[in-house]
């Protein structure tokens, strides 16, 4: 790099301008680009790709703008262990983050990023998460080697020139650094997908009052590498959002109308694999509702003039788990994939086209795997791959199970029209959930505000293949899906979700449930149909909201009467019905003295309002 100054010119903020200068100078790119964010932009990163080898143009009939990218087998997933938050006392990271110094981890990853962009491009990308110039978005710039993190930036925030234009009339930004960290040597050939080994990865978070920034090294996939996701939106965002009074959740946003026209916007936050983006996008099966989506992972809530909680979603696209979405599990999500799409780690077929497991579709009868070798339809399993010519053998997952589609939110077919509202939805009602096969039943209101952030830091899902055998049937806490996100000590997390409660006009409070859709029977089978039939559920809470359900008030919450959920044209008989939707009090103690133990590790920090709701319902249950 011989001098930037061409480079930058765009950069009219000098404050901004010195930053990439002193980051360039210190990792060395070849070349600086500033990201405009513009088509022609995404189509030269990506044909530049394609013509190094890297990624695979799909079939522009099937596919257009669409491609399809193998990541390092090393590199194929968020890494929690290498994830850090950083601030100057340890006790507001908390027990639940992996926390170090922050002078120490700057000394670190300054000596990693060292000459680390040699014979690379650093792209300089501007971005706001949620709509440029809302009063409720903010700005970031990410500094990476990547075009991968460019061309997915593109698709998850808004991008480019606007977001710039702000930061250069002096609106703030976060800061986040990136790189692969894989310097090129002069006549070095470029690898597919370069990454830096598991031991120089390291996603940090610096949390102090002002100090705020994203320093993320070693990865190129998903949540490790496109900042504006789980390292801003969530991480350094629940930690503005508790410094300025609102609230950064991993939730999704839908809007749901009845037959009689009336809208009712809700949140839901679920552990991993719940499905929370079929939800977001789903198709209910009762006659006359409907759901269109406004987010399906990330939601910033403000109280608004109006005394009501509103919520926007933050990003502007889908980076959805491609396996298991199907014409049955989520069309929507198919159709949003259809075009300008990246997918990363899925199969390709013979026709330049994509393949996952349980896509609906039989398995091609030839197809490349996530790993770039030969893959073939099974014989035995029409749903299946392996890896053995003839179609014998063990079946193999030949798209990685962590595969993903990155898709423009504005492709999904439901998405709804204020999903871009710059003053957010007004919320009426916010689901938790998680995968318990007994106990939690199929839905459970709470009865006031604290009861709802009890039931959210209860949440949770049992473990099923657990490498470590006697971990199976425990359940793993994961309190309002913030486990991984929560940027400060997660106890601090709990007592301002009930200060929020007193900030929301108290006629607005949005009404809190806890939803069940994965009970399982004696004989391990799902009790519940799910999908299309958690309409049926969100009926009847729309009837509580407004006061007009059928309920009963039980030891743990206010729970519907077996005659309250609308069963026409479902298959669940009422017996099921009545079991899904009874309270078994001797798993209930077992499950609240769980909920207790989880508390542990946050000694006296647990706000006493939320111990005095654990204590009420351990009375009602003992009475
Ligand atoms: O996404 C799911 N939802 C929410 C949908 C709006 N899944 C998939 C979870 C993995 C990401 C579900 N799986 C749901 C659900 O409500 N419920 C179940 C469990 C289930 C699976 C299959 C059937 C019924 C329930 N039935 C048949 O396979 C025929
Ligand atoms: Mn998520």
């Amino acid at each position: 790099m011989s001098c930037c100054c061409k480079a930058l010119e765009k950069i009219t903020n000098p404050e901004l301008k010195a930053w990439v200068k002193e980051f360039a100078e210190h990792t060395t790119p070849e070349h600086i680009v500033v990201c405009d964010g513009s088509q022609e932009e995404f189509d030269r990163l990506a044909e530049g790709e394609v013509a190094r080898g890297s990624w695979v143009k799909l079939d522009p009939v099937k596919r257009p703008g669409c491609y399809l990218v193998r990541s390092h087998e090393s590199d194929v997933a968020r890494v929690e262990k290498r994830t850090y938050i950083c601030c100057k006392d340890k006790n507001n990271a908390g027990p639940t983050n992996n926390w170090m110094d922050p002078t120490e981890m700057r000394k670190i990853m300054w000596d990693l990023y060292a000459g680390c962009m040699k014979g690379r491009t650093l792209y300089v990308i501007p971005f706001s998460m949620g709509p440029i110039g809302s009063p409720l978005s903010k700005l970031g710039v990410e500094l990476t080697d990547s075009p991968y993190v460019v061309c997915n930036m593109r698709i998850m925030t808004r991008m480019g020139d606007a977001a710039l234009d702000l930061i250069n009339k002096g609106a703030e930004y976060i800061k986040c650094y990136h790189s692969v960290g894989a310097p090129l040597e002069p006549g070095q050939k470029d690898v597919a997908w370069p990454c830096a080994p598991m031991e120089k990865k390291y996603i940090t978070q610096f949390t102090d009052p002002g100090e705020e920034a994203i320093w993320s090294f070693g990865s190129g996939y998903g949540g490790n590498a496109l900042l504006g996701k789980k390292c801003f939106a969530l991480r350094i965002a629940s930690v503005l959002a508790r410094k300025e009074g609102w609230m950064a959740e991993h939730m999704l946003i839908l809007k749901l109308t009845n037959p009689e026209g009336k809208s009712y916007y809700v949140t839901a936050a679920f552990p991993s694999a719940c499905g929370k983006t079929n939800l977001a996008m789903m198709l209910p099966t009762l006659p006359g509702w409907k759901v269109e989506t406004c987010g399906d992972d990330i939601a910033w809530m403000h109280v608004g003039k109006d005394g009501a909680l509103h919520a926007i979603n933050p990003e502007n696209g889908f980076f959805g788990v491609a396996p298991g979405t199907s014409k049955i599990s989520n069309p929507n999500a198919l159709h949003a994939c259809e075009k300008n799409t990246i997918f990363t780690n899925v199969v390709l077929t013979d026709d330049g086209d994509v393949w996952w497991e349980d896509m609906g579709v039989p398995a091609p009868a030839h197809g490349i795997d996530w790993k770039g070798n030969d893959c073939y339809a099974s014989k035995d399993n029409p749903k299946k791959m392996v890896a053995s010519p003839d179609g014998t053998g063990e079946p193999i997952k030949a798209a990685h199970p962590n595969s993903r589609f990155t898709a423009p939110a504005v492709q999904c077919p439901v998405i709804a029209k204020e999903w871009e509202d710059p003053e957010g939805v007004p919320v009426s009602a916010i689901l938790f959930g998680g995968r318990r096969p007994s106990t939690i039943p199929l839905v459970n209101m709470a009865k006031d505000w604290a009861h709802g952030v009890y039931m959210g830091s209860a949440a949770g899902s049992e473990v099923t293949a657990a490498v470590i055998s006697d971990q199976i049937g425990q359940v793993r806490r994961d309190p309002m899906a913030m486990l991984p996100f929560c940027g400060y000590n997660m106890a601090d997390y709990f007592g301002h979700w009930l200060e929020m409660g007193k900030k929301i006009a108290a006629d607005k409070l949005p009404k809190i449930f806890f939803v069940n859709w994965f009970r399982k029977d004696a004989d391990g089978h799902f009790m519940w149909p799910g999908f299309g039939d958690n309409s049926r559920v969100l009926k009847w809470a729309c009837e509580a909201i407004e006061g007009k359900a059928k309920t009963k008030d039980t030891p743990i919450g206010i729970m519907p009467t077996d005659d309250a959920i609308d069963l026409t044209g479902c298959e669940t008989t009422p017996e099921t019905l009545h079991e899904l939707l009874t309270v078994d009090i001797e798993g209930w103690k077992k499950e609240v003295a769980g909920v207790k133990e989880s508390w542990e590790k946050f000694g006296d920090r647990i706000p006493a309002e939320l111990r005095a709701k654990l204590d009420e319902i351990t009375a009602a249950l003992n009475k």
